[in-house]
């Protein structure tokens, strides 16, 4: 035998620990996450793949959904997909569990010897109200209550608080009492929060209140901000005080501190998302009020660097992505406007995050496309209006939003009338050749990859 007919076995390759990535995907209700999270998918499964990420990072890769584990239920993407892709495409229910789903996303290893890259991409889907009370933890019912109960007495809630305040004024609320009067008392307030989340206010607590999931008709959501009395022994054990009190301290151990450790930690990447929409066809309290919110929810949640070592603690967000949703509504001539709004919404806490040396980016993006921008002439001055079908109607319409002034700095933006109807989401390709129509959701997703691959 010649010594040079040696068989080497080429078949080796240098195996590699598959990588995670969890991505929080954090927004209010309504902010457009289920819509964000669907969009997310279909563009990394479809063919036409982000022929963007491909360019940038000049690496080739595959996508897979990955069968759900046993223990939490499935992002219920197939089924939304389903609905996109009908003759009469809708939008998905509002959320009321969460749910789950991991992408397993393959990378062509720069050399045949080196195993492919292989790393989960996790992402979790929830009603966007249960996020606020995150903030519940750590507060006892004196604190949350004189919190909620000064924020009530507050500009434009004063007015919307009246009848629930009137309600408490009225009852003695620290003697012994029926249990009756719970269910009314908590009633009175559940209509003032639906009535703040009318006006586009985002500070609703417990949010678990107007969206209860499994806890719906459950007592331990009984419960709803009250004074503390002059003197605290004055307080009998079975009055109003005492049980909400009792199940307050319940709702914040068994339920938001088990959501808490259950799912909203150990991330590296968050996405907030942000409807800017409500704050404009409401008010300016409306977009404070957001603003509080939202700096509110992410005290709830770990930055920092994340090293070999830290890893073995959990992971730190290392990155933060804001995102003004629903974009396609704005037309295209003000975009940058729009873009500069949230820049002024989140500048404090993009300040705070970037003095920690977290990274942070700010965009704007429309998960699906419903409406382009055309111009039409509106009493003889030529507007930027929105094609597109609105909810309810059959045909395609001509529609004007109102319009961003130039400076956001001016009262002026405050001044003007918003109005931005739902749209109808176009009908999704039949197939996963094709990707549904975006804005910049391409850019997102480079972002949200371009370390790991
Ligand atoms: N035009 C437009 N509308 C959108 C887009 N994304 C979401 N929407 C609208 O916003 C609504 C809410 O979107 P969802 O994704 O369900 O919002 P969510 O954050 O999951 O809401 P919850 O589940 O209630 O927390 C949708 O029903 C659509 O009407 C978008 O990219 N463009
Ligand atoms: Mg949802």
């Amino acid at each position: 035998m010649n010594i040079f007919d040696f068989d080497f076995d080429i078949s080796f390759k240098i195996p590699r620990f598959k990588e995670k990535m969890r991505v929080a995907v954090t927004g209010l209700s309504k902010s457009g996450k289920s819509v964000f999270l669907t969009s997310l998918i279909y563009q990394l499964l479809a063919d036409d793949k982000i022929d963007y990420v491909h360019q940038k990072s000049k690496k080739k890769f595959n996508v897979k959904l990955m069968p759900p584990e046993s223990s939490i239920a499935r992002f219920d993407y197939y089924n939304f997909v389903r609905e996109f892709r009908s003759k009469n495409p809708t939008w998905p229910k509002s959320t009321k569990s969460v749910t789950k789903t991991t992408l397993e996303i393959t990378v062509k290893s720069s050399y045949s010897w080196i195993e492919n890259k292989k790393i989960d991409l996790e992402l979790i889907d929830y009603p966007g109200e249960w996020l606020l009370d995150l903030d519940m933890q750590g507060r006892n019912f004196e604190d949350w209550s004189m919190n909620n109960l000064e924020l009530a007495l507050k500009d434009l809630r004063l007015k919307l608080s009246k009848e629930y305040i009137r309600m408490i004024n009225s009852i003695d609320l620290y003697s012994k009492s029926d249990e009756e009067i719970d269910e009314k008392i908590v009633e009175k307030y559940k209509e003032y929060l639906l009535k703040c989340y009318e006006k586009g206010l985002s500070f609703i607590q417990p949010g678990r209140l107007l969206q209860p999931g499994d806890l719906s008709n459950d007592p331990i959501l009984l419960f709803s901000p009250l004074p503390a009395p002059q003197i605290i022994s004055n307080i009998d054990e079975n009055s109003v005080y005492a049980r909400f009190k009792e199940r307050y301290k319940r709702y914040v151990k068994d339920v938001v501190k088990k959501l808490h450790l259950d799912h909203f930690q150990n991330f590296d990447t968050q996405i907030v998302l942000i409807d800017l929409l409500k704050t404009l066809e409401n008010s300016k309290e409306s977009f404070e009020d957001m603003r509080y919110s939202i700096k509110k929810i992410l005290e709830n949640f770990t930055y920092g660097k994340n090293n070999f070592i830290t890893k073995l603690f959990g992971l730190k967000i290392e990155r933060v992505i804001f995102a003004a949703t629903k974009a396609d509504l704005i037309p295209k001539n003000q975009i940058e406007e729009y873009k500069k709004l949230l820049e002024d919404m989140i500048y404090d806490i993009k300040r705070e995050l970037d003095v920690e040396h977290i990274e942070t980016d700010v965009t704007v993006i429309a998960s699906v496309k419903c409406a382009q921008t055309v111009y039409t002439k509106i009493e003889g001055e030529e507007k930027a209006c929105l094609k597109g079908v609105i909810e309810g109607e059959e045909e395609s319409c001509i529609y004007y939003p109102g319009e961003l002034p130039k400076s956001l700095k001016s009262e002026d933006l405050w001044n003007r009338e918003f109005k931005f109807p739902n749209f109808k989401p176009p009908r999704f390709p039949q197939t996963n050749t094709q990707a549904p129509p975006h804005i910049r959701m391409d850019r997102i997703i480079y972002n949200i990859l371009k370390d790991k691959l």
